[in-house]
C-alpha cells in the first residue's frame, strides 16, 4: 500500500546516505525499520563496510541483529556519525514530536549525540504546529505518575496514561517506566515546554525534540509514484 511504499522509499533514502566506517544511531518505529533493513542489505552486498549501530530501543536492537548490523553501546564509542529515526510530527522549523513507540528517552540521547540526525517520515507527519495531530509523550517513573498528571493539568495539558493494547494495564518502557500522553491546545513555544515538562519531578523525558534535526526526508506519492524529498 501507499504508506508502506513511502516508508520503504524514505527508509532506503536515509540508509543510502550512510558511509562506510560510520557509527549509526538506529531509531525506532516502522519507518526507521526500513532504513535498518536497507542498511543490512548494503552490508550484505559489500557496498557498505564496517558500520556499527547504536540502537534506541529493544525493537531497534532486535531488527539490527536480524539484518546483521553489528551493535555497540554508548560507553564504548566516542561519537555517533549519523542517526536515523522517525517522528510523529514535524513542524516547519524541523522540531519534532516523537515517542509514538514509547522509545523517545533513548532516542533523544542517541539522536542528539549524532553529528547528523536524519528524520524519516511520510508526508502525513508534516504539521504547521506541534501538537495539532499528536499528543506529547512524557516518560514518568511509576511512583510519580499521579502527581505528574496533576502538574501537567496545572500547565494546561490534558494528560492520559498510555495503556497497553495487547497487555493489560499501562505500557511499560524499555526503562520500566510509564508514558503519559498530553494534549495541549496550542504549543506556542516548544523549546520552553520541553524544559518545563522535564523539570517536573518524576518526569524522565518528553517527546519534544527541539533544534535537534539536521535533515528531514519525506516520503510521498507524486503522480502515483513514491518519491522522497
Ligand atoms: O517512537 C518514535 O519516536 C518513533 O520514531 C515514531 O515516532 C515514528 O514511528 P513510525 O515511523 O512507525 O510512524
Amino acid at each position: 500500500d501507499a504508506s508502506k511504499l513511502m516508508k520503504q522509499q524514505v527508509g532506503k533514502a536515509a540508509a543510502d546516505r550512510v558511509q562506510s566506517s560510520s557509527i549509526v544511531g538506529l531509531g525506532t518505529g516502522s519507518t526507521t525499520a526500513y532504513a535498518i533493513q536497507f542498511l543490512g542489505d548494503r552490508l550484505k552486498s559489500g557496498e557498505l563496510k564496517d558500520i556499527i549501530g547504536v540502537p534506541t530501543s529493544f525493537q531497534a536492537e532486535v531488527l539490527a541483529r536480524e539484518y546483521g548490523i553489528p551493535l555497540t553501546t554508548l560507553d564504548v564509542i566516542d561519537r555517533i556519525d549519523i542517526a536515523i529515526d522517525g517522528a510523529d510530527e514535524v513542524d516547519p522549523q524541523l522540531n519534532l514530536i516523537k515517542g509514538g513507540g514509547a522509545a523517545h528517552t533513548r532516542e533523544k540521547v542517541v539522536d542528539t549525540l549524532a553529528a547528523e540526525f536524519i528524520v524519516v517520515v511520510d508526508s502525513s507527519k508534516l504539521v504547521d504546529k506541534l501538537g495539532s495531530t499528536f499528543k506529547v509523550p512524557v516518560e514518568v517513573i511509576p511512583m510519580a505518575y499521579a502527581p505528574v498528571m496533576r502538574a501537567i493539568e496545572k500547565l494546561g495539558g490534558k494528560p492520559e496514561l498510555r495503556m497497553g493494547v495487547k497487555k493489560a494495564g499501562p505500557v511499560v518502557t524499555d526503562q520500566g517506566n510509564m508514558v503519559i500522553d498530553v494534549k495541549f491546545d496550542s504549543i506556542d513555544n516548544p523549546a520552553e515546554l520541553e524544559k518545563t515538562l522535564n523539570n517536573i519531578p518524576g518526569v524522565l523525558e518528553n517527546g519534544l525534540f527541539v533544534n535537534t534535526t539536521n535533515l528531514v526526508l519525506v516520503g510521498e506519492i507524486k503522480d502515483g509514484q513514491p518519491s522522497v524529498r
